[in-house]
């Protein structure tokens, strides 16, 4: 993997903060965009704009392939079977909630839908709107480090969970989740299951045939793409039962004053006009990552996060969170005295831009016993360099806050 030259593709990392050379470590939140998705999306307005699946003419014929093609390739960067397969979104967060909705037609009064207190909100807030149907949200507990509690996972699934939604990875603490463990146990328990992919499918391969899932969801902008596009990949035969979340055009094949009947999947889930030019720009940003390769983009990661680890073990007063193996390239810590909204302002004074807060996790939040963390994540451009860099910056938070 030649850094240098990766980094040349990314426009935004030549800016200049504050007088210093950007350093972006806030790849969990989103990541930056190569200029070869920028220049897709931007080529598209220039020579293809039409709307999609409508017109009789050349130019929204041109619209509909690029957009369709968009479909097909993320079909096989998570090896579903078809295109038909794979719904966009506007994120991870509509992904979920469009689950939510459809799935949760069919549930009952008194049905147990599994989460686990690892969560983004994403995977909890949507589940618990079903509570309006008397449906019961059970939560999987997790451990001082981190991860799923394995004796209460099996205590919880005992209950017989009709849904077992639960994250790829934690977007806090970087914990990766053994994902074919736990689907095989959700699936010996007779539950959908449902992976929030958000965290994981930059970072580490996926094969949802082979993994026998029933669904995953997660965000093109995470990944190098465009913001506005998300993905929804659902069993075929999953989704030819479930009722559709939005309705309106483009999602029907027949309208009567009395009745409407479903477009084929997956357009029967992408009412309206959908995100098309996102469309695009994601499926540049996939076969971006493909050329990389994911596992080579990993390796870098973990070298990167190993380092800055042991630098910042070295410093006293620092208390890391999450487990110490099988974790993505994020750090997530506390400088001891110091508010994280300190820590980040400190860093974005030299360029260094790190998230700070609850990261939209509050029930982990709070199983930590703390307000919230800073965060550092890395991704594929980012270099030995950015480590030294945000090592410095937190010495000088220690410094200007005169802490030991
Ligand atoms: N986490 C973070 O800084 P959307 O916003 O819908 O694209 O993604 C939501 C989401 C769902 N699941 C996980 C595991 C996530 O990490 C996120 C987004 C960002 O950690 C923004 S809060």
């Amino acid at each position: 993997m030649n850094i240098k030259k990766i980094k040349e593709d990314f426009p935004i990392l030549k800016k200049k903060i504050n007088g210093f050379e950007l350093v972006y470590l806030d790849n969990s939140a989103t990541t930056q965009k190569p200029i070869q998705v920028i220049e897709a999306v931007n080529c598209y307005y220039e020579n293809n704009n039409a709307n999609v699946h409508r017109g009789g003419y050349e130019l929204s014929r041109e619209s509909t392939d690029l957009y369709e093609e968009a479909h097909k390739e993320t079909a096989e960067f998570i090896k579903a079977k078809k295109m038909e397969e794979i719904i966009f979104t506007k994120n991870t967060t509509e992904s979920i909630n469009l689950l939510s909705f459809s799935l949760g037609e069919k549930l009952k009064k008194n049905d147990v839908v599994l989460t686990t207190k690892i969560e983004h909100h994403s995977n909890i807030v949507p589940w618990q709107q079903l509570k309006r149907k008397g449906i019961k949200v059970e939560f999987v507990e997790v451990t001082k480090d981190g991860k799923l509690n394995e004796k209460d996972l099996e205590e919880k699934l005992s209950f017989k969970p009709k849904i077992f939604a639960f994250t790829g990875a934690s977007n806090v603490l970087g914990t990766v989740n053994d994902i074919k463990k736990l689907v095989k146990q959700g699936k010996d328990a007779d539950a959908l299951t449902i992976i929030d992919a958000a965290q994981f499918v930059q970072h580490k391969k996926i094969n949802v045939k082979k993994l026998n899932v029933d669904f995953i969801a997660f965000s093109s902008h995470k990944m190098l793409g465009p913001t506005g596009i998300g993905v929804l990949y659902g069993k075929e035969e999953l989704l030819e039962e479930m009722p559709p979340f939005m309705t309106g055009g483009d999602m029907i094949s027949k309208v009567s004053c009395e009745k409407s009947y479903w477009n084929s999947l997956p357009w029967k889930f992408e009412a309206g006009t959908p995100n098309i030019a996102g469309g695009i720009g994601f499926r540049i940003a996939l076969k971006y990552l493909e050329r990389i390769g994911i596992e080579e983009i990993d390796k870098h990661e973990q070298k990167l996060l190993n380092y800055a680890t042991k630098e910042m073990q070295e410093i006293d007063g620092i208390e890391i969170f999450g487990p110490e193996k099988n974790k993505l390239g994020i750090i997530s810590f506390n400088v001891k005295g110091v508010h994280p909204h300190d820590v980040s302002s400190v860093l974005d004074r030299k360029g260094i831009a790190i998230r700070s807060g609850n990261h939209c996790a509050q029930p982990l939040m709070e199983e930590l016993g703390i307000k919230g963390t800073a965060r550092a994540s890395f991704y594929l451009y980012n270099t030995k360099e950015d480590a030294d860099k945000f090592i410095e910056g937190i010495k000088e938070v220690k410094k200007i806050f005169k802490v030991d």
